[in-house]
């Protein structure tokens, strides 16, 4: 879509994102000023320039690329790592609260920003050496680039300790064979962290760049979920990687699951964001809509769900504030942050459904945004870990008996 079409995009849909966000118990009280300070800007920037375009480029199927420079510049990419790399400097609440205002438009919006900045630049600023981070983490957070993370392969999605993407010592490169699968970002992706194992079957991240020899991003088609994310393989024939590109600081599959960890927490941020609009949008709908003589609000069994929905996502409010000290103080743990992302991903997807049902035919169509959410949450309650993975890493940490083999 040409810049033109964008601003006359924006100029038409304008003023039309009603978006108010419910805080049942005073949450806002447990924010700092600087916090909300951020989340009024982020708000106000999704406002602006993604609302009036969103469903446009969902309904197409197309990734709004022009996007990926202004969340660099909202400083949505990596804010949680340090300003001398060119990122924000600002704490693990801030990060989520940004994922929150992001995914309230558009959960492959998050994803974007998410991949970026926990997936990509995290695994570079943790695990890289002083030259990769100067090389990459500046331009990646002001989103002159952008990244993607391999870890997902064909044969090998919840299991990813079974991936068969190898590299083999060259002298003085290495040679990289094998394919991802199911890579957000990848299509357009600058730079991509792939995890793979070497000849002893150890895993460890490479950064690859688009360009080398062998390397192909062919896109994920027809997909009915995050149509405004793009999707794609990694495919690797034979491509040198220059030794520099392998992440020097972590071996062993503790390496993507570290990253992992910060993008779940956002995630828990996120989906609760579209749970939280869908909610608004159906109690505006219910005031709204007459039926028999009176809004439909006045129906006691359309009331159970408006008190449910709010429930539920008071509880997960609370659960993500509180992750978010913790992460703070580094003292969050795997299974807590499985519990979160597990948790506020369904509360997430039944607010949907159920404020999609509230919204009778109109729920179905792009003039409201509770189906794209219920569509996007479906991807949402997979990637990162599915629901029941989730639910086995708790099981695991309760009783200590493993239940995945
Ligand atoms: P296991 O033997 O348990 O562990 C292997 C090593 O990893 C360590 N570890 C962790 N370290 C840090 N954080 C965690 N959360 C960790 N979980 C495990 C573990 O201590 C061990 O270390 P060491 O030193 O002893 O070697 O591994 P396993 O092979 O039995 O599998 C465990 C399991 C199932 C929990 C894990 O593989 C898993 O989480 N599977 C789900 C896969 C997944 O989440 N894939 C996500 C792909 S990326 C993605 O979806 C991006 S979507 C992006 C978007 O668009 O937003
Ligand atoms: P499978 O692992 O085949 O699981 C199929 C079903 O079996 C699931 O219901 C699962 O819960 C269940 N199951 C599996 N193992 C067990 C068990 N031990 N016990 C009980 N049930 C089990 N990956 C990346 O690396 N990078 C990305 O950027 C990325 N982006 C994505 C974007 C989208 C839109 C999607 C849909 C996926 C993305 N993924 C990405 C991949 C995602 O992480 C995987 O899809 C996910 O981990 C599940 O793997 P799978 O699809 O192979 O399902």
């Amino acid at each position: 879509m040409s810049s033109m079409d964008i601003s006359d995009l924006i100029s038409a849909n304008q003023g039309k994102d009603r978006y108010v966000a419910p805080d049942f118990y005073c949450i806002d009280d447990l924010l700092s000023e600087e916090q909300k300070l951020i989340r009024s800007s982020v708000r106000d920037y999704v406002k602006r320039e993604l609302s009036p375009i969103i469903e446009h480029f969902a309904q197409q199927a197309e990734f709004p690329r022009h996007i990926v420079k202004q969340l660099g510049e909202i400083g949505a990419f990596g804010p949680q790592l340090p300003l001398e790399y060119g990122c924000g400097g600002m704490d693990y609440t801030t990060y989520g609260i940004i994922m929150q205002e992001l995914e309230r438009c558009d959960s492959g919006v998050r994803s974007t920003a998410s991949v970026q900045g926990s997936l990509v630049m995290y695994p570079i600023y943790k695990f890289g050496s002083e030259a990769q981070k100067r090389k990459y983490l500046p331009k990646l957070a002001s989103g002159d680039w952008l990244g993607c993370f391999g870890l997902t392969e064909p044969d090998h999605g919840s299991n990813p300790g079974g991936m068969t993407t190898n590299f083999v010592d060259k002298g003085d490169h290495y040679l990289l064979n094998g394919a991802k699968m199911w890579i957000s970002n990848a299509p357009f992706a600058d730079v991509a962290v792939v995890w793979a194992k070497n000849e002893a079957g150890v895993v460890h991240g490479l950064i690859v760049e688009r360009g080398m020899e062998g390397f192909s991003t062919p896109t994920t088609h027809n997909k009915w979920s995050l149509r405004a994310s793009c999707t794609g393989e990694l495919v690797f024939d034979n491509v040198k990687i220059p030794k520099e590109n392998l992440l020097p600081g972590v071996t062993g599959l503790k390496g993507p699951l570290t990253c992992l960890n910060s993008a779940r927490y956002g995630i828990s941020w996120g989906a609760l964001g579209a749970a939280m609009d869908c909610y608004d949008t159906a109690v505006r709908y219910a005031k709204q809509r007459i039926q028999f003589g009176k809004p439909i609000g006045g129906f006691q069994l359309q009331q159970k769900k408006l008190a449910e929905m709010l429930t539920e996502i008071t509880k997960a409010q609370l659960l993500v504030w509180r992750l978010g000290q913790l992460m703070d103080k580094g003292l969050a743990t795997p299974s807590q942050i499985s519990m979160a992302k597990r948790n506020n991903v369904e509360i997430a997807l039944k607010t949907a459904r159920e404020a999609r049902q509230m919204l009778g035919g109109m729920g179905i169509t792009g003039e409201f945004p509770i189906m794209r959410h219920m569509m996007n949450l479906e991807s949402v309650v997979t990637y990162e870990g599915t629901h029941d993975i989730h639910l086995l890493i708790l099981g695991m940490e309760i009783t200590g008996e493993n239940a995945f083999v």
